[in-house]
C-alpha cells in the first residue's frame, strides 16, 4: 500500500466508522446482566459440549527448537491438561444440576417453599463459571441459597488529577474471551481501577454479545469494540500467493511455530502497520497493549502514561529477547533498503548498538517483546514510521517469511527514536507465556505487593537483551541483580 492509498484509506475509515463501532459505557452494563441469567442452564450444556481448545497450529517437537518455542509447547500442553480438568468439572456441575432439578420436583409435594432456587439464577451465571458456587447445597439449606455477594458497580477511580489521552488496546478473537478476561482482571486490579482508562478491542470479525458483555463488565473505563476493515487484514495485491503458500508449507515442515498460519501473519502485519490508525484509536495519543492470558504481579501506583509523557518517552518494554531467526531471514536487508531510501528518518543518538554488533551491517535479532507495549500513537502515525512500514510491507516478508510485529516495532524504535525515548519498565512485573519479568530487588517487591518469584525473572538470562539495553544506555543494573540471576 502506497502513502496515498494509506491516507485515503484513513478518510474512508473515518466516515465509515459509526457503522462498525460499538461503544459500551461501564454504567449501562447492569442492564445487560439480567438478560444472560436465564441462559445459564443452557450455557452449561454448551460450554460442556464445545471443546474450547485454542486453534493453534502444531507445535514443533524438535529438541533444538528456540527456547521460546520449547517452553511454549510445555505451557500449551499444560493448559490443555487444565482445560480437560475444567471440562470434567463442568460435567460434574451439569450432573449436580440435573440431580437438583429432580430433587426439586420430587420434594415439591412437601411444603418446602423454594423460591430461592430460581432467584439464584438471577445473579449472573455464577454456577457456570465459579467453581465455588453452591450448586449442590442449594436444595439442602434453602435459607442460605444465596450468599450476600450482590453485584456492585466498580468503585470510582481513586487516583487524583487529570487523565492522559490514553487507552488500553487489545486485538482478540471471540474465542479469546476468557483469556482476555483474565488479563483485564490483572490490569484492573494492579493499575486501572485507580485510573479508569478506556479499553479498545479490535477484531477482524464482529465481536459477539458474550465477548462484549464479559469484557465491558470487567473494565472500569469505557470499552469500545471495532471491526478491522478487510483491506487491513488481507494479502496486498503485490503478494504472490503461490510463493506465500510454498513458504507456509516449508515452514510447517520445519515445525516453525505458527509457520503455516495465515491468520497469524495477518495479525503480525496488522499490529505492525494498522492498529494505531483504526478509527477508534485515532481518538487517543497513548496506548497500552494487552494480550490474552498475561499477568501483572506488582501494584502500579502511578500513571504510566503520564510518566511516558513527562519523561519524553515514546516506546517502552518489560521483556526483550532474541528473535527466532528462521522467521525473519531478510528483515534486516529490508530495513537497510529502507534506511538507504529514507536516511532522513534515522535519528542521531539512536539505539543501533542495541540491534547490531557491527554498526548496522548485521542484525543481532534483539527485540522488545511487543505483547506488552506502552507507547505513543502519534509516533506510529508519523511519516517516518509509515514510510518504514510501507517499505517493509512491499518487501513482502510478512507473507514470504513470518515477520513478527515485535522485531518490526523494535527496529523502528531503535532507529527512529532517540535512545532516551525508549523506556524499560523495570517496575511493571509482567508475564506472557513463557517469560516473566519480575523486578529485581526484594524491598521493591515487598513494597509493591508483588506475587512473582524472582527466580523466574528473565532479565539476566543469556537469552534476554535487557542487560544489553542497560549497557547501551549507560545505565547501572539494579542493585542486587547478581544475586537474582
Ligand atoms: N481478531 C483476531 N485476533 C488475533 C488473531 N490471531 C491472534 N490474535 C490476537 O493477536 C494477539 C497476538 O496473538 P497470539 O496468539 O497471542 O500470538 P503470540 O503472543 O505470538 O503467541 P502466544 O504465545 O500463543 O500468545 C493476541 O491479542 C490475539 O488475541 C486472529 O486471527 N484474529
Ligand atoms: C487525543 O489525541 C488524539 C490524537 O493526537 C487527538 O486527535 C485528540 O483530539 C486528543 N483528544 C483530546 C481530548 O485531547
Ligand atoms: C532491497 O533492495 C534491493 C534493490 O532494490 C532488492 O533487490 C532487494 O530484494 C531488497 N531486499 C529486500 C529484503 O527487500
Ligand atoms: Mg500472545
Amino acid at each position: 500500500m502506497g502513502d496515498a492509498t494509506a491516507d485515503s484509506g484513513l478518510d474512508e475509515l473515518h466516515s465509515a466508522a459509526p457503522a462498525f463501532i460499538h461503544t459500551v459505557d461501564a454504567s449501562t452494563l447492569q442492564l445487560r446482566r439480567a438478560a444472560v441469567a436465564l441462559a445459564a442452564l443452557g450455557g452449561v450444556a454448551k460450554v460442556e459440549g464445545s471443546t474450547p481448545e485454542k486453534s493453534l497450529p502444531e507445535k514443533s517437537q524438535s529438541s533444538d527448537a528456540h527456547p521460546h518455542q520449547q517452553q511454549h509447547q510445555k505451557e500449551q500442553q499444560h493448559s490443555r491438561g487444565a482445560m480437560a480438568g475444567q471440562q470434567r468439572y463442568l460435567r460434574y456441575i451439569v450432573f449436580a444440576l440435573v440431580a437438583i432439578i429432580l430433587l426439586f420436583f420430587i420434594s415439591s409435594s412437601s411444603s418446602v417453599p423454594s423460591p430461592q432456587w430460581p432467584t439464584t439464577k438471577g445473579d449472573k451465571s455464577q454456577s457456570v463459571v465459579d467453581p465455588n458456587a453452591p450448586a449442590a447445597p442449594a436444595t439442602e439449606k434453602e435459607s442460605t441459597a444465596t450468599t450476600p455477594n450482590p453485584g456492585t458497580q466498580l468503585p470510582p477511580a481513586t487516583a487524583k488529577g487529570d487523565r492522559m489521552n490514553a487507552t488500553f488496546v487489545t486485538l482478540a478473537r471471540n474465542s479469546d474471551v476468557w483469556e482476555i478476561a483474565e488479563s483485564i482482571r490483572h490490569v484492573e486490579d494492579r493499575f486501572n481501577r485507580k485510573f479508569n482508562y478506556d479499553w479498545v478491542f479490535l477484531n477482524d470479525d464482529d465481536f459477539n454479545d458474550e465477548f462484549i458483555k464479559v469484557t465491558s463488565a470487567l473494565v472500569s473505563g469505557k470499552t469500545k469494540y471495532g471491526k478491522i476493515p478487510k483491506e487491513h487484514w488481507s494479502f496486498p495485491e503485490w503478494i504472490d500467493q503461490d510463493k506465500a503458500a510454498k513458504v507456509r508449507q516449508e515452514m510447517k515442515e520445519k515445525k516453525i511455530i505458527y509457520g503455516d498460519s495465515i491468520s497469524y501473519r495477518h495479525m503480525c502485519r496488522y499490529e505492525s502497520g494498522f492498529f494505531f490508525r483504526h478509527p477508534l484509536m485515532m481518538d487517543y495519543e497513548w496506548y497500552w497493549r494487552v494480550e490474552p492470558s498475561v499477568k501483572l504481579f506488582c501494584d502500579i501506583e502511578y500513571d504510566t502514561f503520564k510518566f511516558m509523557a513527562e519523561n519524553k518517552k515514546k516506546y517502552s518494554f518489560t521483556l526483550s529477547l532474541y528473535e527466532y531467526v528462521e522467521t525473519i531471514p531478510t528483515l534486516w536487508d529490508a530495513v537497510k533498503n529502507f534506511t538507504s531510501t529514507y536516511p532522513q528518518h534515522v535519528v542521531e543518538g539512536n539505539s543501533m548498538k542495541w540491534l547490531s554488533d557491527d554498526d548496522g551491517k548485521t542484525y543481532n535479532h534483539c527485540h522488545f517483546w511487543s505483547n506488552f507495549e506502552i507507547g505513543n500513537l502519534n509516533w506510529l502515525r508519523s511519516d517516518a514510521y509509515i514510510d518504514y512500514f510501507t517499505s517493509l510491507d512491499h518487501a513482502g516478508g510478512f507473507f514470504y517469511e513470518r515477520w513478527g510485529d515485535a522485531p518490526v516495532h523494535s527496529i523502528a524504535a531503535a532507529l527512529m527514536l532517540k535512545k532516551e525515548e525508549i523506556h524499560f519498565f523495570n517496575d511493571i512485573a509482567y508475564y506472557h507465556v513463557p517469560f516473566t519479568h519480575c523486578p529485581t530487588g526484594e524491598q521493591y517487591r515487598l513494597d509493591h505487593k508483588c506475587s512473582c518469584n524472582p527466580k523466574d525473572n528473565f532479565d539476566w538470562n543469556g537469552y534476554s537483551c535487557t542487560a544489553r539495553f542497560y549497557e547501551v544506555n549507560g545505565m547501572d543494573k539494579p542493585a542486587g541483580y547478581e544475586k537474582e540471576q
